[in-house]
């Protein structure tokens, strides 16, 4: 008989739990930093000449840099519940962010986190920052959270359930908490920080100190800025993804008069400055929590890990935002520097965020859940290309796209519920390879999308249903089959 999801989590706790006595070499400290909205291309490390992110750069080059590091569902909630879990939205129970504020769909306790479980492996566990779940934080020794999004300036967050405001700038506040954790700890235990980020999430606000420091620049604009969505149906009814659509509120100082083009220009320099300006102030607190380790010669028994919630469309196809299966929104950064991994690494092999927890786990010695889906990055991290990594990677997104009926949780079909309203991007699934990617919209009719990367990196030529395509189609049609499949997404 197989075993039900509370007798599974039990299990889990408990073979975590004997995993401390058992194991005797000693297991590292554990950093993870997650920022919210943080894209790619958008670190020095990654190439970026612009933004000045030294502390990034610094775990690039003291470890490995994932070049293929995606997502598998590009929103904030989902993704971080998918990070705790190692697991798709359809098994944590969160698909989308509304959902989640809604009550809709909240995460299903029955399934193991990664911090739960080395907090019963005896591990000292802290969470702060950002955590937008609707559920209070578990498996955490201690944590202090923003409620939902949190503000960027005198923010006030949750500690142990207690609401409380501070002053100053979020990416502060949350670094001076992150440091009285580390402060509190002894070599008796090893510790796990889930050190998380509001910035550089929309408003991107800097703090007043950086705000000013692009002024005399013009950021380039990217090669699909003027984007006109030629052969991609829900790409051109996307309107409000368009920044020069949906970000006009947002900066009271635009000037009038501006012709579209001049408008869209100014509103692109702006934003993408302000983004740029609370990116540096994440890397000057890592700096901090950095510079803690160093002096309490702890780095290099800590394994660090820096990725994004999702990828962004920083003025990308005309946007901002993220959810669609694009490249932009798809891809985060991911670094990793471990004890004992190699230095100055970047590696290909595509890696998704149900790796995280496996990977967290396996450094420090304890087993992973049954319902975690990921692989453990840590061959990766030592040099290794493993020939049966995974040579496709699954991607599905649902926001806005289930209802909670008396029968349960159902597919939206309400009459006159419009898909490509606000932030409503139609609910789509997705495989991707190294040279090819297939979307499949499923809920507007029966749209499909592909894209070769390798001639068309920027997804702007839509070869799906053209001469000479069908047995490419027919070999990624059948892929997704399989990944959905295994994956239980059906
Ligand atoms: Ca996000």
């Amino acid at each position: 008989m197989r075993p039900t999801r509370r007798q599974a989590l039990q299990s889990s706790l408990a073979l975590a739990a004997s995993a401390c006595n058992w194991r005797r070499v000693s297991r590292p400290n554990i950093l993870f930093v997650m920022t919210d909205d943080h894209a790619s291309g958008h670190l020095g490390c990654y190439g970026n000449r612009i933004v000045k992110t030294p502390h990034m750069d610094r775990l690039a080059a003291e470890g490995t840099r994932f070049d293929n590091a995606f997502v598998t569902n590009s929103l904030c909630a989902p993704s971080r519940a998918t990070v705790l879990t190692g697991a798709y939205s359809h098994i944590h129970g969160i698909r989308g962010n509304s959902e989640a504020k809604n009550a809709v769909e909240n995460m299903d306790p029955k399934i193991p986190t990664y911090p739960q479980l080395l907090q019963a492996a005896g591990y000292a566990t802290a969470i702060a920052g950002k955590w937008h779940l609707s559920h209070d934080p578990v498996g955490f020794d201690t944590w202090r959270v923003l409620p939902g999004q949190g503000d960027y300036f005198n923010p006030t967050f949750i500690e142990n359930g207690t609401r409380k405001k501070y002053e100053g700038y979020a990416t502060d506040v949350t670094t001076d908490f992150a440091l009285d954790f580390l402060k509190q700890q002894t070599a008796a235990k090893p510790w796990c920080l889930v050190y998380q980020h509001k910035a550089p999430h929309r408003p991107f606000l800097p703090p007043p100190r950086l705000a000013r420091q692009f002024e005399k620049i013009d950021i380039p604009e990217p090669p699909t800025f003027n984007d006109a969505y030629e052969t991609r149906k829900v790409a051109r009814e996307a309107e409000d993804m368009r920044f020069d659509v949906s970000l006009e509120g947002d900066y009271k100082d635009l000037p009038k008069g501006l012709d579209a083009a001049a408008k869209k220009k100014w509103l692109y320099q702006r934003f993408v400055k302000d983004y740029y300006g609370a990116i540096q102030a994440i890397d000057e607190n890592l700096g901090r929590v950095l510079g803690y380790l160093d002096q309490q010669k702890m780095t290099d028994d800590t394994l660090i890990i820096y990725t994004s919630d999702n990828g962004f469309f920083v003025g990308d196809h005309g946007w901002y935002d993220k959810r669609f299966m694009y490249e932009p929104s798809l891809r985060v950064p991911m670094i990793v520097r471990a004890p004992g991994g190699r230095k100055g690494a970047a590696h290909e092999l595509m890696t998704l965020n149900i790796d995280i927890a496996p990977t967290i786990l396996e450094y420090a010695g304890v087993p992973v859940a049954p319902t975690m889906q990921g692989t453990s990055m840590r061959p990766l991290i030592n040099g290794a290309a493993p020939v049966d990594w995974r040579k496709s990677i699954y991607y599905s997104y649902y926001e806005n796209s289930w209802v909670l009926s008396g029968k349960g949780l159902e597919a939206r079909a309400d009459p006159g519920f419009q898909f490509f309203t606000p932030h409503r991007i139609g609910p789509h699934r997705g495989v991707r390879t190294a040279t090819h990617k297939l979307i499949h919209y499923y809920a507007e009719g029966d749209y499909w999308e592909l894209f070769h990367l390798e001639r068309d990196p920027n997804e702007l030529n839509n070869l799906y249903g053209q001469p000479g395509n069908e047995a490419v189609t027919a070999g990624l049609k059948a892929e997704l089959e399989r990944l959905r499949g295994h994956y239980r997404d059906t």
